[in-house]
């Protein structure tokens, strides 16, 4: 029977402003499910999105929509960007899923029968934007110890879980498994900031919070949305339901990969609840560290839009493709610490690992096929000079590279391929292929490096192939040899004499860094200026001329207006919900006595999307409708004058 692998990446917000840390923790899972596929193993690949909480439901609110009218656009942006990043999970849960939802209250209603949630009363202080709530020693100069904001105090009726009652395993936990909590040094965080003290109690419901999972006994109250997240891990595989067969089959799950700042929820409350079930704790939690940009987690409070312009996964992918942001999460993060990122450092890394190395490697092989065997793969000759060494490093690789991923350590698996790049790289010199292709007499020596140099790339490919979705399927068909082909194929010599080698043209082109530079210097201006502008709004509104580039700054699209009402106390104002491609928006217009708010509903307007958003009689306005007016100051909205869908660009 094949080996079962089940990794998980942590269920994201729904937040939008995805950077190319978020991407981090999926695109190792991806690599990792990958490679053990490869391997031959059946693998579940679970991601999702954790959708309920005050959060969503703050942020619906101020936008006039539903929390699930917010969160659809935002969950098909994420599906998005990983589809981009071609990560290859098996299911996509999300936390709004009916089959997620039951799962959640049968959890509930079995902690609450066996007397491990009971009823009593909350007060403390509550941190929204992470959704934790801390007792005052834990809080840091009266703030979030986690994210340094303000936080808020709440006494309400709860439900509480008996986490102290399960420190003492926990803690046993840790001693039987040090592979439980990796790297070991969490394990040390985990007992020295929290067990050591010994646990409190956990409070697991909220009245306050109506977007959530209502608890089966006793309806008014929501499940903390923690429990409710935590969850998905078994939810996803049918855990308490007739076909529960994927739940019997995967779990304990092999590895639950998340970043740093959620081990705590992984390590701690997680198997408490599992051992609360009576069912087996994950085999292990890795913590990995963070993405920095100046030395700061990158995170969607503390980002500027001028550096999310910079680590914008979707521009990234766009520019340079997604292999290579792929190359650079995996290969130059130092596995389990931290690691800043920049744009000099990541174009620096595809160009001297994908661009020199292997994209050389992979067209010097292939031109001296094409030039010299008119395409086609010569012979393999006896192994002479450097042949043995290359060969045995080749042969080598698997075994390296698997123990490399069996240690979660991404980094050093590439730089083990690489190893074996460069020497290939190194083989052509010694080899001197161009002064054999002199001599007819040689040729069959030439045919022989061509076909060692041919195999090398073959095999490194296919190791490729988890981290480099793309250039590696590329590279083996282009040696005529099966693209979806596992690690059972990795021995030396399995390419065919005479298969047809087609010249790719550069897989990875090198990069003007300078000019990339330069390009980004100015987006990052461009940023600026805008957010300048909208600062002063004098400014903006002067009669001096102004540039392309100034006309540019500022950010006009296509939407539709798919609710309307008339602002209270305010004659003039109608408050529309704007549908712009994804996303939705809340705007405000001094329009009310030009159009009724039914009129308005299903017309496509033009807004001006990158003003700072105002609050306006009280009500959120992210952006503006462009409005024609005539010399008696009476407006017609502008619209375009064919159809064209929401989200198109206005220039
Ligand atoms: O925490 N560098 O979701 P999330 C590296 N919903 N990784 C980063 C990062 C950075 N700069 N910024 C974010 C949540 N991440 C919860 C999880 S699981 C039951 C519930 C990673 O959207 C972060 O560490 O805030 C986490 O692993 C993932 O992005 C999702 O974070």
């Amino acid at each position: 029977m094949a080996k079962k692998y089940y990794i998980t990446t942590p269920i994201y917000y729904p937040s939008g402003n995805w950077h190319i840390g978020h991407c981090y923790t999926t695109v190792i899972c991806d690599a990792l499910a990958r490679f053990h596929k490869m391997k031959g193993e059946e693998v579940f690949f679970l991601t999702g999105t954790d959708e309920h909480g005050q959060k969503v439901e703050k942020e619906a609110k101020a936008r006039g929509v539903s929390p699930m009218e917010f969160v659809d656009p935002l969950v098909a942006q994420l599906k998005d960007m990983w589809r981009l990043l071609d990560i290859s999970y098996d299911r996509f849960i999300r936390t709004t899923d009916a089959d997620h939802v039951a799962c959640v209250q049968k959890i509930y209603q079995k902690l609450y029968e066996s007397g491990d949630i009971y009823k009593s009363e909350y007060t403390g202080r509550y941190c929204t934007p992470c959704e934790a709530f801390w007792t005052e020693t834990q809080l840091k100069n009266g703030r979030c110890p986690d994210c340094g904001r303000e936080v808020t105090l709440q006494k309400e009726e709860s439900y509480f879980f008996r986490l102290s009652k399960y420190a003492p395993r926990i803690l046993k936990l840790y001693e039987d498994n040090p592979e439980f909590l990796q790297p070991g040094s969490r394990i040390n965080e985990m007992v020295n900031n929290f067990l050591k003290a010994g646990l409190q109690d956990l409070c697991v419901s909220r009245t306050t919070v109506k977007w959530g999972v209502p608890l089966p006994f006793d309806p008014k109250h929501c499940a903390y949305v923690w429990i409710d997240a935590l969850s998905n891990y078994i939810s996803a595989l049918g855990y308490a339901t007739q076909h529960d067969e994927l739940y019997r089959k995967f779990w304990p799950a092999d590895l639950h990969m998340v970043g740093k700042e959620i081990v705590r929820f992984h390590a701690i409350i997680w198997p408490a609840i599992l051992m609360a079930l009576g069912e087996p704790v994950p085999k292990q939690i890795y913590g990995h560290g963070w993405l920095l940009i100046d030395g700061e987690k990158l995170s969607k409070s503390k980002q500027e839009e001028a550096r999310r312009q910079l680590t914008d996964p979707y521009q990234l992918v766009k520019r340079y493709g997604s292999d290579a942001v792929r190359y650079y999460l995996l290969r130059e993060i130092p596995f389990g610490s931290d690691g800043e990122y920049t744009t000099e450092r990541f174009l620096g890394r595809v160009n001297a690992d994908l661009a020199n190395d292997l994209g050389n490697l992979v067209s010097r092989t292939q031109a001296m096929i094409a030039q010299n065997f008119g395409g086609k793969l010569p012979a393999r000759g006896p192994a002479e000079g450097p042949d043995a060494e290359l060969i045995a490093m080749c042969e080598a690789l698997f075994g390296k590279v698997d123990a490399d991923m069996a240690a979660l350590n991404a980094p050093e698996a590439l730089s083990d391929i690489f190893a074996v790049v460069d020497r290939a790289n190194k083989y052509i010199d010694e080899t001197t292929p161009w002064l054999l292709a002199k001599d007819p007499a040689k040729k069959a020596r030439l045919g022989a490096v061509l076909y060692n140099l041919a195999e090398t790339v073959r095999i490194c490919a296919i190791l490729l192939k988890p981290f480099l979705t793309k250039a590696a399927a590329a590279v083996l068909k282009s040696f005529s040899f099966d693209e979806n082909a596992g690690f059972d194929t990795l021995a030396f010599g399995k390419l065919k004499e005479g298969a047809a080698v087609e010249k790719l043209p550069p897989v990875f082109p090198r990069i003007d860094i300078k000019k990339q530079l330069e390009e980004v210097e100015k987006l990052v201006a461009e940023q600026q200026n805008a957010a300048r502008s909208s600062a002063h709004p004098a400014a903006a509104s002067g009669k001096a001329p102004v540039s392309i580039d100034d006309f540019s700054a500022i950010e006009l699209k296509v939407g539709e207006v798919i609710a309307c009402e008339k602002v209270a106390k305010s004659e003039k104002l109608l408050h529309e919900t704007v549908k712009i491609g994804t996303e939705v928006r809340s705007v405000v217009s001094g329009i009310a006595k030009f159009y009724t708010p039914e009129e308005m509903v299903g017309k496509k307007v033009v807004v001006v999307t990158n003003l700072k958003p105002v609050k306006l009689c009280g009500v959120l306005s992210e952006g503006m409708i462009l409005c024609a007016e005539d010399a008696s100051g009476n407006l017609a909205l502008v619209s375009p004058e064919r159809d064209v869908a929401s989200g198109g660009t206005v220039r």
